[in-house]
C-alpha cells in the first residue's frame, strides 16, 4: 500500500525548498481533484462537537492549525480541510514582494525530526497575497493572515508596514498576526519591546475590531516574554502565539549557525516558554501554542497547559499529510480518557 513513508523516501532526495514546492504544487492542484479531495476531507478532517469551540465569534471545528511560513502566499488554503486542518495562518507577507535570504536556506535533520529556516520573508508581497486570498475568503475554516515589514524598511518606519498590512488584510481574514519574533529579517526581534508593541496596537486598534495576535520568539527570558505578553494584551492583543523559531543552534548537532530551528528539538523549549506565559495570561486573553507539536499528546498537553488552539508546521515534513487526524484522535481519545466531555474542559485544566 501506499504509504507517506515511500512519497518522503522521494522527496527527502531534493533539496528541502524543492520539496516543499512540489508540496505546494500538489496541494494548489488538488481541489481541482474533486474526488480526491472530497476523499482526503472525509477521510481526515475530524468533525466532532467535542472539539469544537467558538473562539472571538468564529468557529474553529477543530483546534490544529497550520502555522505561519508553510502558505506564505494564500495559494494552498483550499487544501488545508483535506489535510484536516482546523484553521491556517497564512504569510508571513510584507508590503512589497521579497525574494527571501540567499539559497539554500532550508535545512532537514532527519534524525532530530528537525528543520532550520533562514527564508527571510520571500513572499509575493501584499497585493499578489491579497489577490489569492480573496478569491477564497470566506472560508469553511477560519484563515488568519501573519504580517510582518519588508527587510529594506528601516526600524523607524517599521509601523508604517504594518499600518499598511493591517489596513489591506483586515476585511479578508479572520484574524491577524503581528511576526516581530522571525530571526531571519535583520534587527526584526529588535521591536520586540514595550514602546514598540504599545504603538503598535494602539495603531492597530484604531484600524480595525479584528482580533491581533502578537507572535513572539521563544529565545527571551521568561521574564521578559511574559513582560512583552502582558504590554501587548493590555495594549490590546487579542492574543499572544508562543513560539516561532529558535536561535539555540546548541539544540541540534552540526545545525547552521544562522536561520531558526523548529520541530522536535523545539518541543520543550517551546512548552517551557508558552507553560510560564500561560501561568500568567490564562484566562485573560487567548493563547494559541506552536513548537514541536506533531502528536496528541503534545497537543494534549498545551491544551492542559492554557492553548485555545495549537499550531504545526515541522512536524508535516517528517510525519505527512495524515498527522493532524492523528492528533485530533488522539486528543478524543485523552480527552475520553481523562473524563473531558468537552475541548473547553481541557483548556487550562493544568491551571485549575
Ligand atoms: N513563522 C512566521 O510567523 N512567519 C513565517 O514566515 C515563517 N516561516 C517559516 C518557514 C519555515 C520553513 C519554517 C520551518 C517555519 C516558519 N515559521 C514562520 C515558524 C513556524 O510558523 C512555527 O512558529 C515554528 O516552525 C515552530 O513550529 P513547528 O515546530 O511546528 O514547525
Amino acid at each position: 500500500m501506499f504509504t507517506y513513508n515511500t512519497l518522503k523516501k522521494v522527496l527527502f532526495m531534493f533539496q528541502p525548498e524543492t520539496a516543499h514546492h512540489l508540496g505546494e504544487y500538489a496541494l494548489r492542484i488538488l481541489p481541482n481533484c474533486r474526488l480526491l479531495n472530497n476523499y482526503m476531507v472525509k477521510k481526515n478532517f475530524i468533525l466532532n462537537p467535542k472539539l469544537s469551540q467558538e473562539i472571538f465569534g468564529i468557529e474553529f471545528k477543530n483546534p490544529v492549525g497550520l502555522a505561519a511560513g508553510f502558505d506564505k502566499n494564500a495559494t494552498m488554503i483550499k487544501s488545508m480541510p483535506a489535510l484536516g486542518f482546523g484553521f491556517t495562518e497564512i504569510g508571513t507577507m510584507t508590503p512589497r514582494a521579497q525574494e527571501g535570504n540567499p539559497k539554500p536556506r532550508m535545512f532537514r535533520y532527519p534524525e532530530q525530526k528537525s528543520v532550520q529556516n533562514a527564508m527571510g520573508f520571500n513572499n509575493e508581497g501584499s497585493a499578489k497575497v491579497l489577490e489569492n486570498l480573496k478569491k477564497v475568503y470566506p472560508f469553511t475554516i477560519p484563515i488568519g493572515a501573519n504580517i510582518g515589514k519588508n527587510k529594506t524598511t528601516p526600524e523607524e518606519y517599521a509601523l508604517l508596514d504594518y499600518k499598511a498590512l493591517i489596513r489591506k488584510f483586515k476585511d479578508t481574514s479572520d484574524y491577524l498576526v503581528i511576526n516581530i519574533s522571525s530571526p531571519n529579517t535583520p534587527n526584526l526581534r529588535d521591536l520586540q519591546n514595550e514602546k514598540f508593541i504599545n504603538e503598535l496596537f494602539s495603531m492597530a486598534k484604531e484600524l480595525t475590531d479584528k482580533p491581533i495576535f502578537l507572535k513572539i520568539a521563544p529565545d527571551m527570558e521568561v521574564d521578559v516574554a511574559i513582560e512583552l505578553c502582558k504590554t501587548a494584551v493590555n495594549a490590546g492583543a487579542a492574543g499572544i502565539i508562543a513560539t516561532n523559531t529558535t536561535i539555540d543552534y546548541s539544540l541540534v548537532p552540526n545545525a547552521q549557525d544562522f536561520g531558526g530551528l523548529s520541530g522536535a528539538c523545539l518541543t520543550e523549549k517551546s512548552y517551557e516558554l508558552f507553560k510560564e506565559i500561560a501561568k500568567e495570561l490564562y484566562g485573560k486573553t487567548t493563547l494559541i501554542s506552536v513548537g514541536g507539536i506533531s502528536t496528541g499528546e503534545e497537543a494534549y498537553r498545551r491544551l492542559k497547559a492554557g492553548a485555545s488552539l495549537v499550531q504545526s508546521y515541522s512536524g508535516l515534513v517528517f510525519e505527512g499529510p495524515s498527522m493532524i487526524r492523528k492528533i485530533n484522535e488522539e486528543i478524543l481519545e485523552l480527552m475520553q480518557k481523562d473524563g473531558y466531555n468537552h475541548i473547553s474542559e481541557v483548556i487550562g485544566s493544568d491551571l485549575k
